[in-house]
C-alpha cells in the first residue's frame, strides 16, 4: 500500500493533565478520523490541570514538547497539540519530522473555509487575549468578529454539571444573532464534544479544532506534505541540554 492511502496513527497531545479532557477530545478524534487512522490520546506526566493563562501555556509546554519527541520516536504520523493556546506549537514543529498542528490554528482555517467572519466561543475572560494573540499570529484578525467566554473555569466543562455546556450553547445562540459570524470556533479543546451537536441544532458552522486538526493531518499525509525543514523550523541546534531538558535532545 502506498504511503498516501496506510493507515494513520495520529499523535492526540492534551497539554494539561486532565485525563477526562483527554478522553473526551480523543472520543471526538475518533469518530471524525478515517477509518484505519489511529488516536493515539497522550497528556504531560507532570503539568497544570488545566491551561487559564500565560503561565499554565509555560508549564504545558515543556510537556508538549516530550510528548512530541515521544511521538516521534514511535513512528505517528502527525501530532496535534490539543489546547486552544496551542501552547508550543512552532518548538514542537522544529523537534517533529511529521506535521503538528495546533486545534486553534485549526478550527480557525476551518472557519474562514465556510464563512467570511467568525466569531470564537471561550471559556475565562483572560484567556480571550491568548486567542487575540492567535489570530494576530496567523492572519486571522480580520476574520474574527467577535471573542466571547463563558466565564467559566475550563474543568467547569469536565464536572458533570452540564452549565458550562449550556453557557457555550447560549453564548453561540447570541453570537449567531448578534455577531454578524458566519461559523462559530469553541475555544477550548474541552468543548470537542459539542460541535457537531451545536451545528445541528443552531443552523450555523460550529466548528472543534481537534475535529479540523486530525482531518488536516491525514489530508497533509495524503499530499505528502509535513513540517518543512528548510529554514527555521529545522530540527533544533544540537547542543548539551542539562537536566530535565536533556531527554528533548533530537538527532536529526
Ligand atoms: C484548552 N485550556 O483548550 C484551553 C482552553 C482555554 O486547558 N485546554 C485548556 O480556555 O484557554
Amino acid at each position: 500500500m502506498s504511503s498516501i492511502h496506510r493507515p494513520l496513527r495520529i499523535q492526540l497531545i492534551n497539554p494539561n493533565t486532565s485525563l477526562a479532557m483527554t478522553e473526551v477530545m480523543a472520543t471526538t478524534a475518533r469518530q471524525v478520523a478515517s477509518s484505519g487512522t489511529e488516536i493515539i490520546a497522550v497528556c504531560p506526566r507532570e503539568g497544570a490541570p488545566s491551561i487559564e493563562g500565560h503561565f499554565d501555556e509555560a508549564i504545558a509546554t515543556l510537556g508538549v514538547l516530550e510528548q512530541v519527541k515521544l511521538g516521534r520516536e514511535a513512528g505517528v504520523d502527525g501530532h496535534i497539540i490539543a489546547c486552544f493556546g496551542d501552547p508550543g506549537l512552532l518548538a514542537a514543529r522544529e523537534l517533529a519530522s511529521k506535521p503538528v498542528i495546533g486545534i486553534a490554528e485549526a478550527a480557525m482555517h476551518m472557519a474562514t473555509l465556510v464563512a467570511t467572519r467568525f466569531s470564537i466561543v471561550t471559556t475565562l475572560p483572560r484567556t480571550l487575549v491568548i486567542a487575540r494573540h492567535l489570530l494576530h499570529q496567523y492572519g486571522f484578525e480580520r476574520h474574527c468578529a467577535a471573542l466571547h467566554a463563558i466565564d467559566l473555569p475550563v474543568l467547569s466543562l469536565e464536572d458533570g454539571s452540564g452549565v458550562a455546556q449550556q453557557k457555550v450553547r447560549e453564548q453561540c445562540i447570541r453570537s449567531k444573532n448578534n455577531d454578524g459570524s458566519g461559523a462559530i470556533v469553541l475555544g477550548c479543546g474541552g468543548m470537542a464534544d459539542l460541535a457537531q451537536e451545536l451545528t445541528q441544532e443552531l443552523g450555523i458552522p460550529v466548528i472543534d479544532g481537534v475535529s479540523a486538526a486530525v482531518r488536516l493531518i491525514e489530508s497533509l499525509s495524503a499530499l505528502q506534505l509535513t513540517t518543512s525543514k528548510h529554514g527555521d523550523l529545522d530540527f533544533p541546534i544540537e547542543k548539551p541540554l542539562s537536566g530535565r531538558f536533556n531527554g528533548l535532545n533530537v538527532r536529526k
